[in-house]
């Protein structure tokens, strides 16, 4: 198949699994052309059979704010006339769902142009329902030829707040790869990241207000009161001034590093103790497979697709939003009783291979490309 693809390009769930998937497809023999403003992040060496179509745009005055979803338009609509693509699979459905959809329509009767439109969170959970966005956001995917979500959670979420049949929409969870994200990667950055042999306790995120970040710091300041251990955050975003100014409100800066954005998060996780989780919502939580994957033992919440990741006393603890102190308390016992560590470490790597990894979900997705082009 020839297949487009169309995600945010920046760090995000979205564009790490829309990116890993164009490079699986490729693997499997497909021609993707990944078309976004930027290089997808976890696009960086040259693979047979992938190629990038940058979106270009023309600054002008007028445009306070460039109206991106037309560029992309026209890049799909360009990308699949010149390279004959059979389908476009858009992730995260704001704007790229009405881009796919205009791009469509402009190609007219010359030929056909499939869609799949990926749901992944807060274009349903929060941004779609947005009163300036909502309309365009049922009518765009309504238009897709093949509908997608992360999760059951999702799926059910698109069905009551979009009035989507649920016979529409196809659960096909993300995934990683196993070989990639693995327990014991070298380099191990453990020395620098806890030099006195303390207990390392991670969180990944993009910081927005949805994760939380507070609460990890307040659950970490209740692990390290019972345990040594050191805090390391990974990542950027709006909230970082305020997890630091809780680290230093709780007395425990000096153990908290923070880490900005990090292009080798599978080489910090691999050598973390515990990855704490704790968003108001999560459509999946791809940073929490990502440390199963790894062996970590994760410490969540009761959020929405995570209850279908994390299974709580197996491959991790589940607590309220909230429940710093039972986080604190679910994580010390992690990390002080090694024996339960081992089986849960065991365990989320085992469900991470048997159920999310690159070889369980890809050939998900190629049967339903086939059958959204048999349709
Ligand atoms: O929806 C978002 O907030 C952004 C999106 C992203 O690009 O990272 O995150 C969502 O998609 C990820 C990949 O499917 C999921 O793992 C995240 O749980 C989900 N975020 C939320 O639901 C808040």
């Amino acid at each position: 198949m020839k297949i487009g693809i169309t995600c945010y390009p920046t760090y995000g769930g979205s564009g790490a699994v829309a990116t890993e998937l164009g490079l699986a497809l490729a693997e499997r023999g497909h021609e993707v052309h990944f078309v976004s403003y930027d290089q997808p992040f976890r696009l960086s060496s040259f693979h047979e059979r992938v190629f990038f179509h940058e979106v270009e745009m023309e600054d002008y005055p007028l445009f306070e704010h460039p109206p991106y979803a037309l560029a992309l338009a026209v890049s799909l609509h360009d990308t699949a006339l010149k390279h004959d693509l059979d389908l476009v699979h858009m992730h995260y459905a704001i704007p790229h769902a009405a881009s796919a959809y205009l791009a469509r329509q402009m190609l007219g009767e010359e030929r056909s142009l499939r869609i799949v439109t990926t749901l992944h969170g807060t274009d349903i959970t929060l941004v779609g329902l947005h009163p300036s966005f909502h309309a365009i956001t049922r009518f765009t995917i309504l238009q897709s030829d093949g509908l997608t979500a992360v999760s059951e959670y999702l799926k059910a979420q698109t069905v009551r707040d979009f009035s989507v049949s649920p016979q529409r929409i196809e659960v096909i969870p993300n995934f990683v790869d196993t070989q990639v994200w693995r327990p014991g990667r070298e380099p191990c950055h453990r020395l620098s990241l806890a030099p006195g042999g303390e207990k390392i306790v991670m969180h990944i995120s993009n910081f927005r207000s949805v994760k939380r970040v507070e609460d990890v710091v307040a659950a970490f300041a209740g692990i390290r009161e019972r345990v040594p251990a050191r805090l390391v955050m990974v990542g950027d975003g709006p909230d970082r001034p305020r997890a630091r100014l809780r680290a230093e409100e709780l007395g425990i800066i000096d153990d908290v590093m923070f880490l900005g954005k990090h292009q080798s998060v599978d080489e910090l996780l691999s050598c973390a103790d515990l990855f704490v989780l704790p968003s108001e919502n999560e459509s999946f939580g791809l940073a929490a497979l990502e440390a199963m994957a790894c062996g970590t033992p994760v410490v969540a919440t009761r959020a929405g697709g995570l209850l279908e990741v994390v299974e709580d006393g197996v491959t991790g603890r589940l607590l309220d939003v909230g429940d710093v102190a039972g986080m604190a308390a679910a994580g010390s016992e992690l990390l002080l009783d090694e024996e339960l560590h081992a089986r849960v470490s065991t365990a989320a790597r085992a469900t991470a291979e048997a159920r999310y990894s690159a070889q369980a979900v890809v050939p998900m997705y190629e049967a339903y490309y086939q059958r959204v082009l048999a349709a």
